[in-house]
């Protein structure tokens, strides 16, 4: 364990450890530290222990994102009586033997999406969160997107019924950084460090968003994953590819609605386009992430699209931000994440989504995989319905 001079937070408040320092690592990092400022009644947090295998380059991120001290082996923060949140930023297939091992000494865990690799490290995974929700230990999958206020509100409207009957969504999530065939290889393009490609990084997000605006299970899907640069060049050379680049699914609903869905990190020019689009009997909702402050709503009955900047007293998740017209960032959704779980922790109620949450979208996501192997057959869901 190493100290580092910028740590923040009051002591006597949870105390948290940040397995991964990384690219989530730094989203989650920024919103521990943010979360008692911006969000009232947020409980303040201790932020303790960033962990990272190579000891400078934590040492480095730790100063900089204001925690206390380093480690670099996880196992040393669950022995210690000071931390009471593990929150696992690591790729994939360490997420289960992490969180597992966190929740069995008594930590509540927050794990990033998606929840596991392979299905049966999620079972493992819901089975270990159940038996620790006995003991009052807590545990989420971090789906940041449900914390976007305007698909917060979304969903209020999905849920007050203001466009009658959801009988279409068309969602996608475009972004363009394995365009180039030139992008090298990284743990992300390895099944055995992913568990999938834009599959487990992408589609797990729209998955998430149909379960969470629609409050309905995917039953049924037709699907296709393709893999378009099957090697690119790593350490050793050229390497191969071993997940998909992208992945199209028709899925039926529990409530009789068909989506499709499209992911991608081969969209050359788009970013982080994550784009929603729910038909009902009575109205429509149209969402884009690279534009995330608004929602087009029409509600009602009628028949076209007006734009709502979504920063208005009342809005959700806008308490305790900035005055109506200022606008909020990428980074709001974590921080509106911490503090919706450590409200959750202080209630000993456990937070939403949950690990049960999480599996639901890996059997979806299991399910695309096994249509594409059979060629786009139809493949039932196994929800448990
Ligand atoms: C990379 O594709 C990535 O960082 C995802 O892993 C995140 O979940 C998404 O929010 C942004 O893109």
């Amino acid at each position: 364990m190493t100290s580092t001079p910028s740590a923040s937070g009051a002591a006597g408040s949870p105390g948290v450890a940040v397995i991964g320092y990384a690219f989530m690592g730094k989203a989650h990092s920024h919103a521990w530290r943010n979360v008692a400022a911006l969000r009232p009644g947020a409980p303040g947090v201790r932020q303790q222990v960033l962990v990272g295998r190579d000891a400078a380059a934590v040492g480095a991120a730790a100063e900089q994102y204001g925690w206390a001290e380093t480690a670099t082996d996880w196992h040393e923060v669950l022995e210690r009586d000071d931390i009471d949140i593990v929150d696992v930023c690591v790729p994939g297939h360490l997420h289960a033997e992490v969180a597992i091992a966190a929740l069995e000494a008594g930590k509540h865990v927050i794990a990033e999406k998606p929840l596991a690799n392979t299905m049966a490290e999620a079972e493992k995974m819901v089975a270990t969160a159940r038996a620790a929700r006995q003991r009052g230990v807590h545990s989420m999958v971090g789906f940041n997107y449900r914390r976007v206020p305007a698909l917060a509100l979304a969903r209020r409207h999905l849920a007050d019924g203001r466009i009658g009957e959801v009988r279409q969504v068309r969602i996608s999530y475009l972004q363009d950084w394995l365009a180039d065939e030139d992008a090298p290889m990284t743990w992300r393009l390895r099944r055995e460090l992913a568990g999938s490609g834009a599959l487990g990084d992408l589609a797990s997000h729209a998955v998430d968003q149909v379960r969470y605006l629609l409050g309905q299970e995917v039953t049924e899907v037709n699907a296709l994953t393709h893999t378009f640069v099957p090697q690119r060049t790593g350490d050793s050379g050229l390497e191969d590819v071993t997940v998909d680049d992208a992945a199209w699914s028709t899925m039926r609903t529990s409530g009789g609605a068909v989506v499709s869905l499209e992911v991608t990190r081969m969209a050359t020019a788009r970013k982080n386009a994550l784009g929603i689009e729910v038909y009902g009997s009575a109205g429509a909702l149209r969402f884009d992430l690279e534009s995330l402050n608004h929602l087009d709503e029409c509600l009602d009955g009628g028949d076209s699209f007006a734009r709502r900047l979504v920063t208005e007293p009342g809005d959700p998740y806008l308490d305790g931000w900035w005055p109506p017209g200022h606008v909020l960032g990428w980074d709001a959704t974590f921080t509106n994440q911490a503090a919706d779980f450590l409200t959750a922790l202080a209630a000993g109620e456990e937070p939403t989504p949950s690990f049960e949450d999480g599996l639901a979208v890996q059997r979806v996501l299991a399910a695309i995989e096994a249509s594409s192997a059979q060629g786009g057959s139809c493949t039932r869901v196994d929800t448990g319905l």
